[in-house]
């Protein structure tokens, strides 16, 4: 028998970076177009890495379509020059899908501020439009062998755009903001979208495990799509899901800290702030870093330690941010005024509180700010990671330096050494400003060492290197996971062996192998074209088809009674040959062990909303694919245990099927019908499909040489796996179809076949 793998493409060529930004910026001075460096977590990661790869970033550069007019061509290739492909966006493009979906629904919803986002139609429609547009760019550029990585909440639809439009891409994903929890996430009215968008992608990469975990839990909620070990099975795609906390580059901040420009920057801060303490906090302008708090705590602190007073100074750097969107403009009135209000009320000639910018500050005097900060104030009420946090520590190699940080920053799952707060309380507030600003220094070097290790051997590359080595061997995985596809050669071996026999026995399993699984069986009637190509392979001569199930006679006979198939109901308890039209019981059984377990099958429905129990001649079938899935999970194994200790009394047997307890008579499978037909008729062609473990008895019960197929991708005694039941009736419709080069006809086969 063929035993193909599924051929996998040497991946030797570049990393596409599609990002909504690039790491430039382009702007119309003084009539020319400059390029200068974004801000920003993403394009500051991952801008002081990208030039040493064979890479090509592809994002919008930040300037108004019509502000580019006829240069556009000539930016094009300024920018090809910093290995960057613009996508160019136009006012109405940037306003509807960046600045009211991305900054307007999706940013507050997933830093749960449900109440902050809204919901348009006009505006989902724009994110989709602008996904298409870069899906567009990155089609344009991509070729056979380069690694696209998608970056962030602006792209979530891109992965699945990209997987339907190019031939087998490798697609990486990563979210830098939370991943919210189901009950926030549900909210989205596009959430099926959303999640179906991103399980493009063969590795979908967070920050933190509670993003990874939120995430299966929607998928598995939303979707249906179970996950284990963080592989989620998609029907007829493994997408795996993990866990890389973003690095910086940490030379970089250690190297500067030594650098002579910044130590006279250091000397002119020492000057003008002379011994006071400094607390510093740097931010881009948003609600989401919790700056209005931090500076009520602040003026807490003031009123409870007087004794600080004109001993220390807050330096609060705030970069500008979404200005167009109304919640930040109105929080940087609110920030103004309460700077106001503190400078006000606490400050003297001789002191000013709060040393509050707005404004981008040059790397040179941020590191410097890092430098003579004694304590850094990093208090998100969420942020997905914070990388402010981890430059401040990689920047203090002279050892001192305290790190408070909120325990919401996806940072604080890595940096447990700095002194984490609930920023929602002011007492825990006020308690770790106070510990922080008499720490010994002997302790602050302790702690920053430990961190600072970790940092500086997670940094960016590593970070990069570790996510790209992932998302390479996840092309692997479903060969690792005993999942051998029907690739083309042995799927054209298989219709030519079909093609050429005379004697040829179907077996075809029918819920989730014809049809797809639906939460209740009553709704899972053939379409017309499964009852279409049954009826055609069954009239072919010489050819029996067997429908072989585990529903009972009636549904079965109200299906397929009259087409000239053969018929197997209750998992093999019943069979009807099409020979005699009538249904016939394998062996004598008995029922009674029914009375006992119906009872406890129905205890379990009642207690879980959402199953039920269905009753067949010879089997008892409990179904909870309507149910809320850990809670049927966990009802599942109580409810088999609880069967398993009968069983040594009464002659039943139990299975856990695909979200079903079965309980049915012992000895009764599906492997024992099938071996009836085999005898029988002896065929020459055999070709048996289902998709879960009761079809697996059938599989071991096939002779040498007959062809076996699982739908899904769990590993089978079956030869090859389908990735869905769509794909099998792809397949037995290809087995109708003449071949591609008609040399003999086998005998006995219609020539026009
Ligand atoms: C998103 C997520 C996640 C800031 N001000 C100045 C300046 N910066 C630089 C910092 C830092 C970056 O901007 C800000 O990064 P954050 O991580 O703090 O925050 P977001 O921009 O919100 O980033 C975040 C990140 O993505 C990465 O995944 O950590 O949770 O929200 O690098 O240094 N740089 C200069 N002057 C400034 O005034 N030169």
């Amino acid at each position: 028998m063929p035993n193909e793998k599924a051929e996998e493409p040497t991946r030797t060529g570049r990393l596409l970076i599609v990002s909504n930004r690039l790491p430039f910026t382009v702007h119309r001075r003084r009539g020319q177009l400059q390029l200068d460096a974004s801000s920003g977590g993403l394009s500051t990661g991952l801008a002081s890495f990208y030039r040493t790869y064979d890479a090509l970033w592809i994002g919008w550069p930040g300037i108004d379509k019509s502000d580019i007019g006829a240069d556009r061509e000539h930016l094009t290739q300024q920018l090809l020059a910093e290995k960057c492909h613009p996508v160019f966006l136009s006012r109405y493009d940037v306003d509807e899908y960046y600045n009211r979906f991305s900054s307007g629904t999706i940013w507050p919803l997933f830093h749960y501020f449900p109440l902050y986002a809204t919901y348009s139609n006009t505006t989902w429609k724009a994110y989709e439009k602008v996904n298409r547009m870069f899906c567009d760019a990155v089609v344009e550029t991509w070729q056979q062998g380069d690694t696209i990585w998608v970056h962030d909440f602006h792209l979530m639809l891109l992965p699945r755009m990209l997987r339907e439009r190019l031939p087998d891409p490798t697609i990486g994903f990563f979210l830098h903001i939370p991943f919210p929890s189901l009950e926030l996430f549900r909210l989205l009215p596009w959430r099926v979208q959303v999640l179906e968008g991103l399980l493009g992608a063969d590795l979908l990469g967070f920050h933190t495990w509670d993003y990874a975990g939120h995430f299966m839990a929607s998928v598995r909620f939303l979707l249906g799509h179970d996950s284990s070990m963080g592989r989620i099975v998609t029907g007829d795609r493994v997408a795996r899901v993990d866990v890389f906390p973003m690095g910086i580059d940490f030379e970089r901040f250690a190297e500067a800290a030594r650098k002579p420009e910044v130590t006279r920057e250091i000397k002119t801060l020492d000057r003008s702030l002379g011994e006071r303490k400094v607390l510093l906090s740097v931010d881009r302008l948003d609600y989401t870093k919790g700056i209005l708090r931090r500076l009520e705590a602040f003026a807490l602190f003031l009123e409870r330690h007087p004794e600080y007073r004109e001993k220390l100074t807050y330096v609060l750097v705030v970069v500008p941010s979404r200005t167009m969107v109304a919640q930040y403009a109105q929080l940087k009135q609110q920030i103004d005024e309460s700077v106001g209000a503190i400078n006000g009320k606490y400050g003297t000639i001789h002191w000013v509180p709060i040393s509050y910018m707005y404004r981008s500050v040059p790397f040179n005097s941020l590191v410097a700010l890092y430098r003579r900060a004694d304590v850094a104030l990093v208090t998100p009420v969420r942020d997905g990671m914070n990388l402010v946090a981890k430059e401040y520590l990689a920047s203090r190699t002279d050892n001192r330096g305290v790190l408070v940080l909120s325990e919401t920053a996806g940072a604080a799952k890595e940096l447990g050494e700095a002194l984490t707060i609930n920023v929602n309380n002011d007492e825990d507030f006020v308690l770790a400003l106070e510990t922080a600003l008499t720490m010994p220094d002997a302790e602050q070097a302790n702690r920053l060492s430990v961190m600072q290790t970790r940092l500086r051997r997670y940094n960016i590359r590593r970070w990069v290197q570790d996510y790209l080595e992932a998302l390479q061997s996840t092309s692997r995985l479903q060969e690792e996971m005993g999942v051998r596809l029907l690739g083309v050669q042995p799927r054209k071996k298989l219709v030519k062996a079909f093609q050429q026999a005379q004697k040829r026995l179907l077996l075809l399993d029918y819920d989730g192998t014809l049809v797809p699984l639906v939460s209740r069986p009553s709704m899972a009637a053939p379409p017309a074209d499964v009852l279409d190509v049954l009826n055609l392979l069954a009239g072919e001569p010489g050819t029996e088809v067997v429908v072989i199930s585990g529903r009972d006679r009636d549904s079965l006979d109200g299906w397929f009674a009259k087409l000239p198939l053969s018929m197997v109901a209750e998992h093999g308890v019943w069979l009807k040959p099409r020979a005699t039209g009538q249904w016939e019981m394998i062996e004598p059984l008995t029922n009674e062990w029914k009375e006992q377990g119906r009872p406890i099958l129905e205890l379990h429905a009642d207690r879980t909303p959402g199953s039920f129990v269905e009753e067949k001649d010879f089997s008892l079938v409990w179904h909870y694919r309507g149910s809320e899935s850990r809670l049927g999970e966990l009802r599942a194994r109580e409810l088999a245990s609880h069967l398993q200790g009968l069983t040594a009394n009464l002659n039943f047997q139990v299975l856990e099927g695909s979200k079903v307890v079965e309980v049915k008579n012992a000895g009764i499978n599906k492997g024992r019908a099938v071996a009836r037909w085999l005898s029988q008729m002896e065929p020459e062609f055999v070709l048996a499909i289902g998709d879960d473990w009761t079809d697996e008895d059938m599989f071991k019960a096939l002779p040498e040489g007959a062809w076996s197929i699982r739908v899904g991708l769990s590993g089978t005694a079956a030869k090859y796996n389908l990735g869905s039941p769509a794909k099998v009736v792809a397949l037995l419709q290809e087995l109708l179809t003449p071949e591609e080069q008609p040399a003999a006809p086998a005998a006995g086969r219609p020539a026009e076949k």
